[in-house]
């Protein structure tokens, strides 16, 4: 007996796409994360250091009056540890911290 299979057999499956959820900033929130990102980086090198930080912590709202807690909450965004928060690490953080 002859049996037609007009199923597709191969299942195209998209290559790992659904691995993990992604939090991707749409182009808006992007655009206006920019702006505040260059509303703290007051010498205009595209890193926020530690001493523009404050400015930083100010826009999203964040009191942090002791210095040892800015330090720290600092390192924890400077994920590559250089010293300095670049676009990226910003927009990590800034999605990822509590609102
Ligand atoms: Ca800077
Ligand atoms: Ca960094």
């Amino acid at each position: 007996m002859i049996e037609h299979h007009d199923v597709d057999d191969a299942v195209t499956r998209p290559d790992g796409s659904d691995r993990s959820r992604v939090i991707a900033p749409s182009a808006d929130e992007l655009r206006e994360l920019e702006d505040r990102f260059h509303a703290c980086d007051a010498d205009g090198d595209e890193r926020i250091a530690f001493s523009e930080f404050e400015r930083l912590l100010e826009i999203a709202g964040v009191k942090l009056t002791d210095e040892e807690e800015r330090r720290a909450c600092f390192s924890e965004i400077d994920l590559n540890r250089d010293g300095e928060i670049d676009f990226g690490e910003f927009t990590d953080w800034w999605i990822r911290r509590p609102s």
